[in-house]
């Protein structure tokens, strides 16, 4: 008797998952940071009908000027370790990140605890349906930090509740 009940459930929150990853596609996409070396989220996606992507990285943790630093910085998957280990050679002065690198699609400043900084990318530059790689580039921290960032194919429904 219960595994009749379970169809209608399932197909609610399948219709909810749908609607979730709907509503995260997105031209303005948020992203925490903290002391524990953890981004927030794991999944980045950019809705299909964006230009342009406005990136927030907020620091969580504890406003230490001497405390850890934080970026996000996207690549291809194929050339994360490689741009990760350039970063290490660029140093702190070059923030991470070797200078110039075409790999390096798109990066933010590092921020400390407390501070938060927002960039602007062209996403009509990533190819949908690719999964592209972020990582924050301070030495050490993408062992954890690390996600996958996808631009969603096709047009975006017209939706309501959309900002
Ligand atoms: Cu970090």
């Amino acid at each position: 008797m219960r595994s009749l009940l379970l169809p209608p459930l399932a197909i609610a929150a399948l219709t909810l998952c749908a609607a979730a990853a709907h509503a995260q596609g997105s031209c303005s996409l948020n992203l925490e940071a903290n002391d524990m070396m953890q981004f927030s989220t794991q999944k980045l996606t950019v809705a299909a009908d964006c230009d342009e992507v406005e990136l927030t990285l907020k620091h969580t943790g504890s406003a230490n000027p001497a405390g850890m630093l934080h970026n996000w910085v996207l690549v291809r998957r194929a050339d994360m370790s490689a741009v990760a280990t350039a970063g290490l050679k660029a140093g702190r002065e070059h923030e991470y990140r070797p200078a110039g690198d075409t790999r390096v699609l798109a990066a933010t400043p590092l921020v400390g605890g407390g501070q938060s900084t927002s960039i602007r990318f062209d996403s009509r530059a990533l190819n949908t349906g690719e999964v592209y790689a972020f990582f924050c580039s301070t030495p050490g921290h993408n062992v954890i930090m690390r996600g996958q960032l996808v631009r969603e194919a096709g047009a975006r429904v017209a939706d309501a509740s959309s900002r």
